[in-house]
């Protein structure tokens, strides 16, 4: 990949989509009649209802949940870690007992412009939230989940600009960076003693790793550090967690095959064996290439940019399976499958709902035709569902695993590609994943994990990630004014969704005595330079721009392949 791509995704190169032009397309396919269009009144409207979806969730969560870390919606009741069931991980790995929704909400009530909200929350993080609990977390979750919306929050209510309106609370002292700071040393035992430097997964948030704690980690858990931890470290000029970030990446990478060049999704961190010998782009993966790439966005660091680009090249020569380009010729619409790491051979016959992220990582990476059919194919199945189901078996077409915990990774793919592209179509998903979460998932208090896409049928949960990605970016995706929106350039999400400025301060270790040799003029101009070179800047066809993104045939053919039609 050349610095030029960046260059896309920092300016997202927006091309303008002309409604006006709809009639010149002719009116005889069914696709473009139904996607080509829509209006302004309907987008207003659409914001409206991700606003009320977003504060129907938030509310409640307050009034009947808080200060315990989930809502259950439909006992209207909250839930904390399970502590009689410490081998409960699907609960313990997440809830810490402190007020986790309440602490991802924070940057999402910032972009909604709620100062008074937002400046109340942070009041309850700083006066409520300890991470002294002796709950048992799983480290990348409590990273993503809680020091990423905390520094978020910290650095929205330190900019001097306030482009969100005053959410500075009076006599803010930094409360929320040291939380941070007590939180990430907290974790810091599951650096120590690994022979490998990738961490432990899970760390007792009071006294450390327990001796019996396993010794694998998933690849995505140990690889997904960088941005919070990175963050921290500029923050409070120490190099100490932005190293163990990078040291665990480091240890990931050396393991890699290195016959196919791909990684496994399970690794044991003393032995540097791979346990899980699954390559693909979902759970246990997924985050780890999102934040190569995102890492070296933020941080400029050219070593994750080598290898995100290596990454990405043998994933395409091993999982991408279908016909070469998605809007020309013949074959089976592209898709990328689970291989066998030492072999490059395929695994399974299931994808997992966290894959469809992926789509949002090749828009960044101005992999724009390769984005769109990564994208449409997981529209498909939401159409047949009215939701992902968590795995899905493309050669049976019908699930393997079969909830839907309201997981953003669609929506989220699908901001990014309306971002870069401004077609229409895609405000249409939109719509239809709101609608389908309004329709189905929407309990007494709050909203509900579906237990069987097939039936609907809820379970009583509500993950804090609803309120941080999946209500944000919908928000995101309707509010074309919104500040994120207009400086898109300047703002990075993390895994979690929330917030991070691209600044010039995370492009230099403060640490570090020796300097890069350039004086401040020439880094800013560096920094300038990669935002206006845009010569590579067209990767979206003027075809894509004007009419469907993936030509009617093709899409007509992705029903098919899910069985829709
Ligand atoms: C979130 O916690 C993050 O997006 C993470 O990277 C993986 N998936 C969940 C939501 O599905």
């Amino acid at each position: 990949m050349r610095q030029e791509q960046l260059v896309c995704l920092i300016i997202l190169c927006f091309p303008l989509y002309d409604s006006r032009l709809h009639w010149l397309r002719g009116d005889d396919d069914p696709y473009l009649n139904k996607y080509g269009h829509f209006s302004e009144r309907e987008r207003l409207e659409m914001l409206e209802e991700a606003k009320k979806m977003f504060y129907f969730g938030y509310e409640n969560y307050m009034k009947y949940a808080f200060p315990l870390d989930e809502l259950d919606p439909i006992h209207c009741t909250g839930r904390g870690p399970d502590r009689e069931n410490p081998s409960n991980i699907n609960i313990n790995d997440v809830l810490g007992g402190y007020s986790l929704t309440l602490v991802e909400a924070l940057d999402t009530l910032a972009v909604m412009g709620n100062a008074s909200e937002f400046q109340k929350a942070v009041q309850l993080v700083i006066d409520n939230v300890s991470f002294d609990t002796g709950s048992v977390v799983q480290v990348f979750e409590a990273t993503i989940r809680v020091l990423g919306s905390l520094l978020s929050a910290h650095l929205i209510i330190t900019d001097p600009q306030q482009p969100f309106g005053d959410m500075a609370p009076p006599d803010y002292d930094d409360e929320l960076l040291e939380m941070a700071h007590d939180l990430a040393t907290r974790l810091l035992p599951a650096f120590e003693n690994t022979a490998t430097g990738i961490p432990f997964p899970r760390v007792n948030l009071s006294t450390g790793v327990h001796p019996e704690c396993i010794n694998h980690t998933c690849t995505a858990g140990a690889g997904t550090l960088l941005l919070e931890f990175g963050v921290l470290s500029r923050l409070l000029a120490d190099p100490v967690y932005d190293f163990y970030a990078h040291q665990a990446v480091a240890g990931l990478w050396k393991y890699r095959s290195n016959v196919t060049g791909l990684l496994g999704n399970v690794i044991n961190i003393q032995t540097g064996e791979w346990v899980g010998k699954l390559s693909g782009l979902g759970a246990g993966l997924d985050s780890f290439y999102e934040y190569l790439f995102k890492a070296y966005i933020l941080f400029g660091d050219e070593r994750y940019l080598q290898m995100f680009n290596e990454s990405y090249e043998t994933i395409k020569f091993h999982m991408r399976k279908g016909r070469e380009r998605c809007n020309f010729g013949e074959g089976n619409s592209p898709i990328y499958v689970n291989v066998n790491m030492m072999t490059g051979e395929i695994f399974n016959t299931w994808i997992d709902a966290l894959q469809a992220a992926w789509s949002g990582v090749q828009v960044l990476a101005g992999d724009m035709e390769e984005a769109i059919c990564s994208h449409a194919f997981y529209y498909s199945i939401w159409r047949k569902y009215d939701a992902l189901p968590e795995r899905y078996n493309w050669q049976l077409k019908a699930p393997d695993v079969s909830f839907y915990p309201l997981r953003p990774e669609l929506v989220e793919s699908t901001y990014f590609l309306y971002r870069a592209t401004r077609n229409p179509f895609y405000l249409h998903v939109g719509r239809e994943i709101l609608t389908s979460l309004s329709t189905h998932t929407k309990a007494k208090c709050g909203y509900g994990t579906v237990h069987d896409v097939e039936t609907k049928e809820l379970e009583d949960r509500m993950e804090s990630f609803f309120l941080s990605e999946t209500c944000k970016y919908l928000y995101l995706l309707f509010d074309k004014d919104n500040h994120v929106n207009t400086a898109l350039s300047r703002y990075l999400f993390t895994t979690e969704g929330h917030i991070l400025p691209i600044d010039r301060r995370w492009r230099s270790k403060p640490w570090e005595e020796e300097e890069d040799g350039l004086d401040e003029e020439e880094k800013a101009a560096s920094v300038i330079d990669v935002r206006h070179n845009n010569s590579n800047c067209d990767p979206v066809s003027t075809e894509s721009r004007y009419f469907l993104p993936v030509r009617s045939s093709y899409f007509a053919q992705m029903e098919r392949a899910v069985g829709l039609n």
